[in-house]
């Protein structure tokens, strides 16, 4: 298997879960501010031009909410979804309110502050989305008072996808993570499988870096 990702991006959520599951696997750095995502070569792979990217035999998986759970069914003995049918279920209940109530709202201002073509960026939105933002992560701060991981007493996909979202916020210097959160975060970031993926991704950010010059 390859990944095909990036440094600060959603890619550490595909190496987060490799990770999990004892995966071996290439990287390939895709270096967006050096125009690569849009590189033929790299359109060949995703003709979107995003990342993340699992190249596994013939197949170029793209979405990184997808790629997790090819990754949990493929390595089903590391069980990052319950076996048991209600716990899957809740699983997948925090993994899609990460993916669908939080992030869209932390993409909207992550576009509206910088992602987006200067003249497409409306900075009045921000309070709108930050308010919104505040409120999803209600629910997620009330369960981790109450919990060790999002969706019960073992971790799971949604842990991946939450811990990266809650990242996602503190780093935008939004308000909406409370103290649970912060000790989860925390909790999380103390995972082996964690500190593995984000030493990859810096690792080959840093080779890339010196072979090209920043
Ligand atoms: N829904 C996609 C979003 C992928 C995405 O937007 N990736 C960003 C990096 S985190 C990207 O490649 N942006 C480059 C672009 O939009 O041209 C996923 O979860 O994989």
């Amino acid at each position: 298997m390859k990944l095909y990702g990036s440094k600060n991006s959603r890619s550490i959520r595909v190496a987060w879960a490799l990770e999990e599951v004892g995966a071996t696997y290439d990287y390939e750095r895709i270096w967006m501010m050096k125009g690569q995502g849009q590189s033929p070569e790299f359109k060949a792979v995703n003709p979107a031009g995003k990342i993340p990217v699992l190249q596994d035999g013939a197949m170029n998986l793209t979405e990184s909410g997808a790629i997790i759970l090819y990754i949990a069914d493929k390595f089903p003995e590391a069980r990052l979804l319950p076996t048991e049918l209600a716990a899957r279920g809740e699983a997948y209940r925090w993994f899609f309110y990460a993916i669908t109530e939080v992030e869209p709202h932390l993409w909207a201002i992550a576009q509206h502050r910088f992602a987006l073509p200067e003249d497409k960026r409306i900075s009045a939105l921000e309070p709108t989305s930050t308010w919104q933002l505040a409120r999803a992560l209600r629910p997620i701060e009330k369960f981790l008072g109450q919990r060790e991981f999002i969706a019960g007493d073992a971790f799971t996909v949604a842990d991946i996808v939450t811990t990266h979202c809650l990242t996602w916020a503190l780093s935008a210097k939004l308000e909406g993570p409370g103290d649970a959160c912060l000790a989860y975060i925390g909790r999380m970031k103390q995972r082996p499988a964690y500190q593995a993926a984000m030493a990859r991704e810096t690792l080959e950010a840093e080779k890339q870096e010196a072979a090209l010059g920043s």
